[in-house]
């Protein structure tokens, strides 16, 4: 029997963390023969830590032969002790009527908060993947906080967008997704990414050359999948959360499975013209399990840098709103 890993996963008595946990229990994340020990951290209020207890519960209800132990705290110091994996799912979403730039700086105390706790007392070979929006910003400010663990370590997820971006291209050109390879998802999780459809492929040809419809890729597509996150409230009255959990698990798996390649969001160390110090969901290469190197061979054209240069000027107008709080 191998050793468990320890996962530590924030709001886990959200909606997402419902639609998650039993998942990374099932062995749908870090396979089916490796036992884990979920360690459960939730904002210290009473309606959710009692919500997560009987989520606890029901995750004991599933007898699960994989889960060796459930953690329930609202004590970062507990909850991120020793984890091999640190989900950083829970954040404050954005209120009636309150600004971008407040949401950011609420978050922005909540991730500098626990990426100095993770730093300290998460095991030595920890990662990080933040969920909670803004994502790419708050985990740049996770890792803004980190002395001892490299920035490498800490990822956003931008997969959700991947695995959208991937089933509208699939049903435009009338094929079975798993036909649609390497579509990869470039800067902020916001309307403004960028789902690179030059360089993917249907059935090994690429994308225009089977979707010839240059004014939809460039224009429905992009604002389908930028925006698809607003039509699931619209229509659900309630935000994504089997499909972002889904996501998630698809993330990790990713970035523990030799010669998977994905979107990920990550330090963009200017690589396709992004600012050095932001995240930018960029195309990766897992190397070994838990790590990855950035493909930084795709060539863009026109249309492409100007995607480019629309979600990286985001990024960098966000960092620019919590540049206090990263000092
Ligand atoms: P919920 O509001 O259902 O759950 C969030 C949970 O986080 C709550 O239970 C809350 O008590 C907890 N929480 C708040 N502050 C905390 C803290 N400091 N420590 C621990 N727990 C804390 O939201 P849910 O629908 O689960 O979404 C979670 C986050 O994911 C949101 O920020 C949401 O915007 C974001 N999303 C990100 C996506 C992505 O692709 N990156 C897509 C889905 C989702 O919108």
């Amino acid at each position: 029997m191998k050793t468990p890993i320890r996962v530590a996963v924030t709001g886990a008595a959200g909606q997402i963390g419902y639609s998650l946990l039993f998942r990374i229990a099932s062995g749908a994340m870090f396979g089916p023969d490796q036992p884990v020990i979920l360690q459960l951290l939730e904002a210290p209020v009473e309606k959710a830590l009692k919500a997560l207890e009987g989520v606890a519960m029901e995750l004991d209800d599933c007898a699960f032969p994989l889960l060796k132990g459930i953690i329930q705290t609202s004590q970062p110091e507990i909850g991120f002790k020793d984890a091999n994996w640190c989900l950083l799912v829970g954040a404050k979403p954005r209120g009636p009527g309150m600004e971008r730039a407040d949401l950011l700086k609420d978050n922005g105390k909540i991730f500098i908060g626990q990426g100095q706790v993770i730093d300290a007392v998460a095991a030595a070979d920890a990662r990080i993947a933040v969920v909670g929006n803004p994502a790419n910003t708050n985990c740049m400010i996770a890792a803004s906080q980190a002395k001892r663990l490299p920035p490498e370590r800490f990822t956003a997820m931008v997969r959700l967008d991947q695995n959208r971006a991937q089933t509208q291209l699939a049903k435009k050109a009338g094929v079975d997704l798993t036909t649609v390879k390497d579509l990869f998802i470039y800067g902020n999780h916001s309307p403004t990414m960028f789902p690179a459809f030059a360089h993917a492929t249907i059935n090994g040809r690429p994308v225009p050359a089977v979707i010839t419809d240059t004014e939809w890729l460039q224009g429905r597509f992009c604002e389908n999948v930028g925006k698809r996150g607003a039509a699931i409230i619209e229509a659900r009255g309630a935000s994504s959360a089997a499909s972002a959990a889904n996501a998630l698990v698809d993330h990790v798996r990713s970035l523990v499975t030799p010669g998977a390649i994905h979107s990920v969001g990550v330090k963009s160390n200017n690589h396709y013209g992004f600012d050095a110090n932001v995240w930018a969901g960029l195309p990766v290469r897992t190397t070994t399990p838990g790590s990855y190197e950035v493909i930084t061979t795709y060539a863009m054209d026109d249309f492409a840098k100007s995607k480019l240069a629309a979600t990286n000027q985001e990024l960098v107008d966000e960092r620019a709103f919590v540049a206090d709080l990263i000092k």
